[in-house]
């Protein structure tokens, strides 16, 4: 059997490259290099549903003018530990850049603090977002709510988005404690990778137009909709990720934007909800050394993968070797760099 031609490149190539697709389809400067290093940094763990994969999403989105690639956030320091951002109908990524410096400082003075941005698209993985806060000793968590194609429990009709949690927190001796996870049963977007790929997917992701379920990303993708992970359970969390990230933030729920009159846009336009813990104002025993005796716990009665373990072992096997791309898809990011 022959395999596609595969190429590989860096870290700052594959950034670079990102960088001026970006900015040749209608991004500032700013926003283009916030953007091609998030997206470069999921291509390099292996978080391919928001790799690469999602520059053709980015693009059309872009041109249907429904997102502000131009756009410059505006922060407000609203109490000791609370922060405001208007992303301005940006990425939700360089509005929380612009308030980090200051989200720091918060949490390392009040021992936490909270970021609350609105009006903002967020199209990417979220671990991006809170493993660089555990890299520096503090313990992050964030929400983000996408756009309505999750029925709630019980319910008969989507309302809900794919609605992501991710959390880090340090771990001394080791890499940090990261979880990012999709509160639907699977992530929109490797639905549409499966589609594409032709392969079905496993019982209970979800339901086609009709309600019925249905393994098949095609039925899902063409009128039906996705599930909950664990029933009630993960319904309950997305519920609270609408809360978090929306209510909370001043945001759009799911099922509050109508992107109907911009024919290709697909950034879900919502908010984003970041707290972040400065744990050495717990006293006692470090947090870190705390995590590293419950990780030494957890694989002592035989767990074998940790959370990121996959990503972490995807980034070295990248940094040796270069970032994977089949060639011609690097080919159609090169032609996209220039056209
Ligand atoms: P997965 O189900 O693949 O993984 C969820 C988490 O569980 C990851 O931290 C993963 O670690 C870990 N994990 C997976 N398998 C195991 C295992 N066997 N043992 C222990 N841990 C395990 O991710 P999802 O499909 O839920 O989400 C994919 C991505 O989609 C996320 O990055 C998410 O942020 C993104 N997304 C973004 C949205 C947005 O609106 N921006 C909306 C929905 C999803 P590891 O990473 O090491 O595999
Ligand atoms: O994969 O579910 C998803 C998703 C929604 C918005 C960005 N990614």
């Amino acid at each position: 059997m022959s395999h596609p031609a595969t190429s590989s490149l860096t870290l700052g190539e594959l950034t670079a490259l990102l960088q001026q697709i970006f900015e040749r389809h209608g991004t500032s400067a700013a926003v283009a290099q916030v953007l091609a290093d998030n997206c470069a940094r999921a291509q390099r763990d292996g978080s391919y549903s928001h790799g690469v994969f999602r520059i053709p999403g980015y693009l059309s989105s872009l041109a249907s003018n429904w997102v502000d690639g131009q756009a410059v956030p505006v922060v407000e320091d609203v109490a000791s530990g609370f922060i405001r951002v208007d992303a301005a109908n940006g990425f939700a990524q360089p509005a929380l850049a612009a308030a980090r410096g200051l989200l720091v400082e918060k949490a390392r003075s009040a021992g936490i603090a909270v970021l609350a941005i609105r009006n903002s698209h967020h199209f990417a993985a979220l671990w991006p977002d809170v493993e660089p806060f555990a890299e520096e000793g503090l313990v992050a968590l964030s929400v983000v709510n996408s756009m309505t194609c999750v029925v709630p429990h019980g319910a008969s009709k989507p309302l809900f988005g794919t609605n992501p949690i991710a959390f880090a927190a340090p771990r001394a001796g080791g890499a940090p404690i990261v979880f990012d996870l999709a509160t639907s049963a699977i992530a929109h977007g490797d639905v549409q990778i499966a589609a594409r790929k032709g392969h079905m997917l496993p019982a209970g992701m979800g339901v086609d137009k009709h309600g019925e379920a249905t393994e098949n990303p095609q039925d899902i993708l063409s009128g039906g909709a996705l599930l909950p992970f664990g029933g009630h359970k993960g319904s309950a969390l997305s519920m609270m990720v609408e809360l978090l990230a929306a209510a909370l933030t001043g945001g759009n729920f799911s099922f509050e934007f109508d992107w109907s009159k911009h024919p290709g846009a697909q950034t879900p336009w919502t908010g984003q909800l970041l707290i972040v813990i400065d744990p050495s104002k717990s006293g006692g025993n470090s947090f870190a050394l705390r995590s590293a005796e419950l990780v030494c716990q957890m694989h002592a009665v035989g767990l074998e993968r940790m959370p990121g373990d996959r990503r972490f072992i995807e980034r070295a096997k990248s940094l040796s070797d270069g970032i994977p791309l089949a060639s011609d898809e690097l080919a159609k990011l090169r032609a996209l760099a220039h056209s």
